[in-house]
This record gives C-alpha cells, sequence and structure tokens, in this order.
C-alpha cells in the first residue's frame, strides 16, 4: 500500500523533470543491477509548511524521502513555494529536530563523519548537505534528485532530524567566507520541519 501510494506521488513529481527518470524506472534500474527489492521500502516526508519558527511564513512545502535498499541511494523530490523568483536556496538536514528557537535551535549540518561543507557530488561534504533548490519565476521550486550519502536506516539515519532551508544561497564551500566551510554561507533559517518515517 506504502508503495503504490509512493510511485503515484513520485511518479507525478518526476514528470515535472524530464530530464530524469520516473522513479518507476530507477526502482526497475536499481532491481535489475541487484540494488533494491520491490519488498523493501524506507520512506519519510517533511512538512514546511508548519516551520515552527514563523506562523506567517509564506513558505509552504513538503519533500519526500525514498530508499529501496538499506545501501541504495535515497531519492528526494519536493516541491516549496512561497521564495523569491528566479534564485538558489540552500537546503540541508540538520543535526537535531529540536525547535524550542524555531528553526535556529535544530543544530549543525548533519556531519557523522565529521567532515567540512561541500556541495551534494563533493568528497568532502556533510551528510546533510543537499546544496540548493532552484526557484522558477514564481517562486517555486520542484525538484528530484538521488543522494547516495542519505540514508533513512541504520546508525547515521536521517529519520527524526530535520530539514533546515535557508534564506540564502549555499556557496557549496567555494565562496571563501568565514562560515564558507561549515554552513556554506548560506543565511537566515527560513523554514524548517522534521523528517518523519512514513509507516
Ligand atoms: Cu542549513
Ligand atoms: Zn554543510
Amino acid at each position: 500500500m506504502k508503495f503504490f501510494t509512493t510511485i503515484a506521488l513520485l511518479a507525478a513529481a518526476a514528470t515535472q523533470c524530464a530530464a530524469h527518470p520516473t522513479i518507476d524506472e530507477a526502482l526497475d534500474n536499481l532491481v535489475k543491477r541487484g540494488g533494491a527489492s520491490r519488498d523493501w521500502l524506507e520512506l519519510a516526508t517533511v512538512d514546511l509548511s508548519k516551520t515552527p519558527q514563523d506562523a506567517n511564513s509564506p513558505i509552504v512545502g513538503k519533500v519526500t524521502f525514498l530508499q529501496f535498499h538499506p545501501k541504495a541511494p535515497v531519492y528526494v523530490t519536493g516541491v516549496i513555494k512561497g521564495l523569491d523568483p528566479n534564485t538558489k536556496r540552500g537546503l540541508h538536514v540538520h543535526t537535531t529536530s529540536n525547535f524550542t528557537e524555531g528553526c535556529m535551535s535544530t543544530g549543525t549540518h548533519f556531519n557523522p563523519f565529521n567532515k567540512k561543507h561541500g556541495a551534494r557530488k563533493d568528497v568532502e561534504r556533510h551528510v546533510g548537505d543537499l546544496g540548493n533548490i532552484v526557484t522558477d519565476e514564481t517562486g517555486t521550486a520542484r525538484f528530484f534528485f538521488k543522494d547516495r550519502l542519505l540514508s533513512l536506516v541504520g546508525e547515521n539515519k536521517i529519520t527524526s532530524r530535520s530539514l533546515v532551508l535557508h534564506s540564502g544561497t549555499d556557496d557549496l564551500g567555494r565562496g571563501g567566507f568565514e562560515d564558507s566551510l561549515t554552513t556554506g554561507h548560506a543565511g537566515g533559517r527560513f523554514a524548517c520541519g522534521k523528517i518523519v518515517p512514513v509507516e
């Protein structure tokens, strides 16, 4: 049941990005290569619309994480609205889901391997470094990508941590600012939410 709901949800998201395979095609490829089973699935979501910091936040958004095998990459798909048009905004997994001071108390980027901040495809990066999302002319970001470091199971799982959307652009560690190698100089924390497993 969870599986088919997921496929429907993600297929809809994926078809907005013609360059990417649909999630079903991606899963077929993984099954063929022995990297996945259709009987095993982990799923988690984040609702950014209820950012604890700011009840009047214009940002609405949902991000879904999906993994087909404990060692398989995690697919990330989402739609976030209410941002500035035609811009890039940093998106990270932060270490905790402590929202006592809104998004500010969620801690640092999730970094179990004690690395420096980087881009999603860098070897040197925090596990939580998801780079930037890109908005269209209406201020909406739609995205679909897979990530080899994230996991929804095991010691370094991202569930029960938080997803944080920043008010600035992540410089991916290359900006030369004092905080480029820790936070990507991505500015304030616009929206956040707990990464919750879907049963
Ligand atoms: Cu962050
Ligand atoms: Zn980072």
